[in-house]
């Protein structure tokens, strides 16, 4: 039997994006079940009954929640090119890094452009991809292969330049990390990266919208 592959998202999110790349990387088929953030499908609300949010994989009827948990089931499931390591101490160090970009850098960012850029935000931004800065050492967090880490670093390699533009501001200086500068423009050239990402104009407006609501 063939997989049923479906995802319920919106394309222009990053979080979904996430769950789009690990799936191209390992070249899976998937049928993308747009959702209405402000009207969510039933599909979505049975699915997803805790957070109510997208990403959700269905894999033959069995929905995934949680970008994260997507991405380390899809390297579960699928063979092809590993996303994690197997090693278990590099693995552990792979998913602690994934959950500072998650936990830490994300709100930054996003605390750094809902203030339209006040110093004390961008400060915090600062301190927190300057460890990113630190652990970076090759072309990608996962060195000559994108890892969980450059995937839930997503956002900060396209989103953010988006929202710089929407907003007319720059938080990701390119002096002061020159290193994920360099990064962010190997990692969105990765072909399934690529391939993944929504059209520019789109998260434009799609930051708009957020920031209108903000
Ligand atoms: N921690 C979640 C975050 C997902 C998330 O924030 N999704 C947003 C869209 S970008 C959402 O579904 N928002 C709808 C809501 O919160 O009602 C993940 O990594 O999957
Ligand atoms: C919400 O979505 C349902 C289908 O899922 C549709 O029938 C209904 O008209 C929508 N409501 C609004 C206010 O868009």
């Amino acid at each position: 039997m063939a997989d049923e592959v479906k995802l319920h998202g919106v394309a222009a999110s990053p979080f979904v994006c996430r769950a789009i790349i690990a799936l191209k990387l390992k070249g899976i088929k998937y049928e993308l079940i747009e959702e209405d953030l402000s009207n969510k499908s039933a599909d979505l609300v049975k699915y997803n009954p805790v957070y109510k949010k997208i990403p959700v994989l269905v894999h033959n009827g069995n929905p995934i929640s949680e970008s994260l948990v997507i991405i380390e089931y899809i390297d579960d499931v699928w063979k092809g090119v590993p996303i994690l390591p197997h090693d278990a101490y590099e693995k552990a160090q792979v998913r602690f890094w994934a959950k500072v970009v998650d936990d830490k850098c994300a709100p930054a960012v996003t605390k750094a452009f809902i203030s339209h850029g006040e110093e004390k935000a961008v400060a915090e931004l600062h301190e927190q991809l300057q460890f990113l800065e630190n652990e970076l050492n090759s072309k990608f967090f996962g060195g000559d292969n994108i890892n969980l880490v450059d995937i839930t670093a997503t956002f900060l390699a396209y989103w953010v330049g988006a929202a710089e533009e929407a907003l007319g501001i720059e938080v990701l200086n390119k002096d002061k990390f020159p290193k994920l500068t360099k990064w962010c423009d190997n990692y969105i050239n990765c072909q399934a990266v690529k391939d993944s990402l929504p059209p520019r104009e789109r998260v434009v407006a799609f930051f708009k919208k957020q920031f209108d609501k903000a």
